[in-house]
């Protein structure tokens, strides 16, 4: 006993001691904010106090990448890896929609659970759940974020405009009730809820013309897809944030003493923007400023308790945005009448939806303090390659097959190499390639303007070549100029897209 007794103190010790270096992970990813939208990228008539002072304390990034310009496919490739497009079904997905993550993959998450981290996903998912798109609501809905490596998860399934409106916790629906169950359908009308097509002197948010959100009417907002029962469920919208919110701090105080990965995934400034009351009408430019101020003041808060457990210091905050920016994406709620001169895309083209730099350029920052030195890195960067960089980081390795488009970018991430990928696909409609400074899109048979939105989509019947050092907002085709370029990236586009990295 004399002699094991001073061996378990040096292993608890040594199991504390490394437990406490571990840094937590806390990933901020929000929802369609353009690289324009914060202070810190050079809004002027925003103010974006919180989400600026963490781009002060760590690196901002000004050629980071989403691998897709919407939602669904750009969190595939930041969880499993992998390029999103590779596979089928990784579109924008419906509410209903089943899980589009093999659960025997690699994933950010169950890659830093066997590192030991405590994990968590609190907010938007829109990754699908279940088995099969006709599931019952009503019972355990698995498998989801916790079968890909979440331990705990507080979401909702997919966009704040598609049904059904509840939130998830773990594989149950939260405050449901037996004698009101919930249905959901995304083909025709069910139960006897107003739409908004049949009442719109109902709405208290206008939907826009021929986007859609017309159907099941819920807090006074149409929806894509019917759903009826539920209502002690339904979420009110102006609480969402506070909700995750709460559920954040409380994931962040209960796993406070271990390492913990919290993927924090807001709303805003996605559809429908309906910030708390306190917030609306305070940026002057309508719901979507509204919805900034109200993610920022959010971001403020986290790292306001962060610090209030002393934790702050030994904390990684990633903040990054899915997609780039979008005005009318389906509601008339200010963010076209009142844009009152802010630049959401700053000086990049396209927009949310476009294969040009608007739609995955976004705004992008690491603070990790004393392991980061603030400043301003120009490295090309992707999402997709924070598997391979955090199994680096937690000295994994990955298995064959798994990841094949992440490449170890922690050295980039640390600001301690001031170089990225020499390549990177882009997702618009269509794929582009950049490489180094050159970006190139193919000739493309889609249509070059959505009306709806009023975003270029980056399609056009010719071949495009710009040069992005010289050319950020895509102005100057140079294809014609310089065809061996066209000709040199055109082979390379074949062969990413083929197969390798
Ligand atoms: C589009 C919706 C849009 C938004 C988007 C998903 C229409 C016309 N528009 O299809 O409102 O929900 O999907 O956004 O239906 S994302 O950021 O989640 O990809
Ligand atoms: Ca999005």
């Amino acid at each position: 006993m004399k002699r094991i007794l001073p061996l378990l103190t040096f292993i608890f010790s040594t199991t504390v001691l490394f437990a406490r270096q571990k840094s937590n992970i806390i990933f901020i990813y929000v929802d369609d904010l353009g690289y324009g939208d914060l202070g810190c990228y050079g809004a002027t008539k925003l103010h974006t106090p919180n989400v600026d002072a963490l781009a002060k304390q760590g690196l901002r990034f000004t050629n980071a990448h989403t691998t897709s310009a919407t939602c669904t496919p750009s969190r595939y490739g930041l969880i499993t890896g992998q390029y999103p497009w590779r596979k089928q079904g990784t579109g924008v997905l419906p509410g209903d929609a089943s899980l589009i993550i093999p659960t025997n993959r690699t994933t950010l998450a169950n890659l830093l659970k066997k590192a030991g981290y405590a994990t968590a996903i609190v907010g938007k998912w829109h990754l699908g759940l279940g088995e099969q798109v006709e599931k019952n609501w009503n019972k355990e809905i698995k498998p989801g974020p916790n079968e890909v490596g979440f331990d705990y998860s507080f979401i909702f399934p997919a966009t704040a405009d598609r049904v059904p409106t509840v939130f998830i916790e773990n594989h149950n629906v939260v405050a449901l009730d037996a004698n009101d169950p919930i249905e959901v359908d995304y083909q025709k009308p069910i139960g006897t809820d107003p739409t908004g097509k049949e009442h719109p002197e109902l709405l208290k948010l206008l939907s826009s013309p021929d986007h859609g959100h017309n159907q099941t009417i819920v807090n006074g907002i149409g929806r894509i897809g019917y759903m009826s029962g539920g209502r002690q469920a339904r979420w009110t919208d102006e609480e969402i944030t506070t909700t995750f919110l709460s559920k954040a701090q409380g994931f962040i105080e209960t796993n406070k003493s271990k390492p913990f990965f919290l993927f924090y995934s807001m709303t805003e400034p996605h559809v429908p923007r309906m910030p708390a009351t306190i917030f609306k009408g305070k940026s002057g430019l309508g719901l979507r400023g509204d919805a900034i101020l109200q993610m920022d003041y959010t971001v403020g808060e986290i790292m306001k308790q962060l610090k209030q457990l002393g934790i702050d210091k030994n904390t990684m905050i990633i903040f990054s945005s899915d997609n780039g920016p979008v005005l009318d994406d389906g509601y008339q709620d200010g963010a076209v009448t009142q844009l009152n001169g802010h630049t959401p895309l700053g000086p990049l083209r396209g927009g949310k939806y476009s294969a040009f730099e608007g739609g995955t350029r976004v705004p992008f920052i690491i603070s990790w303090p004393g392991n980061i030195k603030p400043g301003v890195s120009n490295a090309l960067v992707s999402q997709v390659d924070f598997l391979a960089s955090f199994a680096s980081l937690t000295k994994q390795t990955i298995p064959k097959g798994d990841a094949m488009d992440s490449q170890n970018m922690l050295p980039a991430f640390l600001g301690k190499s001031k170089t990225g990928r020499s390549s990177l696909i882009e997702q618009g409609g269509a794929l582009a390639l950049v490489l180094n400074n050159w970006k190139y899109i193919g000739p493309q048979k889609g249509i070059a303007y959505m009306k709806l939105t009023g975003i270029e989509t980056g399609n056009l019947p010719t071949t495009q070549l710009y040069n992005l050092k010289a050319d950020i907002g895509e102005q100057n085709n140079l294809a014609e100029k310089y065809p061996e370029k066209v000709k040199e990236m055109a082979t390379l586009f074949d062969q990413v897209v083929k197969g390798g990295k």
